[in-house]
């Protein structure tokens, strides 16, 4: 096959801090992850190391981890098509993130936004948290990635992880693929629902700001009943001015396929009880089925596990090579493996 024939490699991760994956994780990354498993050859990583970075309880973080690979699978990855994994099953993560962090500066990394926001959100910082980014980079330089579907909020972090590929491969010969983010710009930030200046997320939003998967089907549409607009009445798409009507009018299209215009046009003289209500339908009927198949896959956890360690053997197969020609160029002796 030559390089022009191969599928481009796909590397993503999300972490595994809530009971749920949200709305926001949905349109703004997993939706991407379903899709491009049929065109890519893609890795989808489930990053427990990095929820440890923040408090946790063992026993929630490893039930969560299951709960999170079975509602990947409950969107529809498919392990034939693409490697589902658990990161702390790879234990090339690590070892190549170490790497990384020696080739890492303290302005660089001091200035990621994300460690600033979430470190001052917490009573007690880890040095975990603040070398978050450099696992991060070592997750998708492991694989020679070439594309990483995430959303707005991780563009900082796919920067540095560019900067340090190419740093490294300029001191050492070429040694890792210079990812490029992929980031869909209609859903790249989907906002709270009460609070549409601010991103939805499961850690800063309140509790009817963030519209998770796995909740019931009605308290999904109280969720976006409640949410806030505006006094204008008019549904109208003007993110500056109505941040709250905007941020439904993007969820309304990108999960019916139907372009903002059409929407506006559909809804010029209505009110904003109608939008509301049909959207929360639309939103009950799309995700509502999700919860149930994530259910059934949780059924039977002893298949689930055989596909997660089927996931991480193919995984440590593919992160061999990289990790090894990385251990030779900064010197080490080679890994001993089993
Ligand atoms: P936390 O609040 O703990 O940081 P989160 O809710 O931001 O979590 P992550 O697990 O950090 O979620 O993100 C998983 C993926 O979902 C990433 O690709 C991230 O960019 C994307 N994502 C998270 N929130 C949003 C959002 N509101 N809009 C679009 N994409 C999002
Ligand atoms: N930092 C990301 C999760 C993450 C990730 C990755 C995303 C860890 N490793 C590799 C893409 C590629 C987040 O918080 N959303």
């Amino acid at each position: 096959m030559s390089a022009a024939d191969r599928k481009p490699r796909v590397f993503s991760g999300i972490q595994p801090t809530s009971d749920s994956f949200h709305l926001g994780n949905y349109l703004g990354a997993l939706r991407q992850w379903v899709a491009m498993q049929e065109t890519t050859d893609a890795l989808y990583c489930v990053v427990d190391l990095h929820a440890i970075t923040v408090e946790h309880e063992p026993k929630v973080l490893r039930e969560r981890s299951r709960v999170s690979a079975a509602q990947l699978l409950a969107l529809g990855l498919d392990p034939e098509r693409c490697t589902l994994f658990i990161q702390s099953q790879v234990p090339e993560h690590p070892m190549l993130s170490w790497i990384l962090g020696s080739e890492t500066g303290m302005g660089e990394a001091s200035r990621m936004t994300q460690f600033k926001d979430k470190s001052a959100k917490q009573e007690r910082t880890t040095v975990g948290l603040f070398t978050y980014p450099m696992l991060m980079a070592a997750d998708i330089l492991l694989y020679q990635t070439d594309q990483v579907p995430v959303g707005e909020d991780q563009r900082q972090h796919l920067e540095l992880t560019r900067d340090l590929a190419i740093r490294f491969n300029g001191t050492y010969g070429k040694t890792f693929t210079v990812p490029e983010p992929y980031i869909v710009k209609e859903t790249a930030t989907i906002k709270d629902l009460t609070d549409p200046d601010k991103k939805m997320s499961k850690s800063s939003s309140g509790p009817r700001g963030c519209l998770y998967l796995l909740d019931e089907p009605n308290a999904m549409r109280k969720k976006i009943k409640s949410a806030v607009t505006d006094s204008e009445a008019s549904v109208r798409y003007d993110p500056e001015n109505k941040a709250g009507v905007s941020n439904l009018l993007t969820i309304y299209s990108s999960l019916t396929g139907d372009s903002i215009e059409k929407l506006e046009s559909a809804y010029a003289g209505k009110g904003y009880g109608d939008f509301k209500g049909d959207l929360a339908d639309v939103v009950a009927d799309t995700l509502g089925p999700i919860a149930t198949a994530t259910r059934e896959i949780l059924d039977d956890r002893a298949e689930l596990d055989r596909i997660l360690t089927m996931g991480a053997e193919k995984a440590r197969a593919m992160a061999a090579p990289t990790l090894n020609k990385t251990y030779k160029k900064v010197g080490f002796y080679p890994p001993v493996t089993r």
